[in-house]
């Protein structure tokens, strides 16, 4: 039964036909590419606060939006979060990954070293909230990590889209971020995303993707 009140749909039409579009539109997100070398030109934060209410506006279970951004743009609150991912990922790089694991990350070419995280203007730290609080009682979030993952892909499409480049980046363990954000107990870390300008000689590895062939089957 509906009980919420309901609006008529608008559907949205365009010029092109819907091929174009959707050819135009796979061209351009297959340009996107994760960048470790950012430029420290600033974004002002009126851009960034369009990118984050673009990934806000994501799918989420009973439309609960459980997540939290915060956006880091303090120089001081950069350097903390470098410093305690470098120890998380250096004792990463030296013991804690397998030898597959580190054979994988290769053809990156990553290390324990994150200057990208006080070189990028802005950090985006998603956490996800399995829960919220409303005047203390909890209230249960549903399906959390497919809505944070939604909208995580809706900040990564608005960030390629505004021209700015962006890591996923995921420091292991992630909780240090809970304790320099002085996050509440029901938001968890979930992925560490730095924004900016890419540098003026950023490299990308080579990469090949998935044909349609190797990825998709049709019934
Ligand atoms: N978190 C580490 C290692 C790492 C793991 C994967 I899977 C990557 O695709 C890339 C890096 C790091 O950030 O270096």
């Amino acid at each position: 039964m509906k009980s919420e009140k309901f609006i008529p749909y608008s559907a949205i039409t365009f010029p092109e036909s819907v091929q174009e579009r959707s050819e135009s539109y796979y061209q351009f997100m297959d340009q996107r590419r994760s960048v470790r070398e950012f430029s420290d030109k600033p974004i002002p934060k009126e851009v960034i606060d369009q990118l984050v209410l673009t990934a806000s506006s994501a799918p989420s279970g009973a439309h609960k939006q459980p997540w939290t951004f915060c956006v880091v743009g303090s120089p001081e609150i950069k350097k903390k979060i470098r410093e305690a991912a470098e120890k998380e990922e250096y004792e990463n790089y030296h013991g804690r990954m397998s030898e597959e694991w580190l054979e994988d990350l290769v053809p990156f070419g990553t290390d324990w070293q994150k200057s990208f995280l006080t070189t990028a203007p802005w950090l985006i730290v998603v956490f996800k909230k399995a829960y919220d609080l409303e005047n203390g009682e909890k209230k249960k979030n549903y399906y959390v990590n497919e809505s944070v993952g939604l909208a995580t892909g809706f900040l990564l499409a608005a960030i390629h889209n505004a021209g700015f480049v962006s890591l996923t980046h995921t420091p292991s363990p992630l909780n240090f971020l809970q304790k320099i954000l002085d996050r509440p107990a029901n938001e968890r870390p979930f992925l560490l995303i730095p924004v900016g300008y890419p540098a003026d000689d950023a490299e990308v590895p080579v990469l090949d993707r998935k044909s349609l062939d190797d990825m998709a089957v049709y019934y």
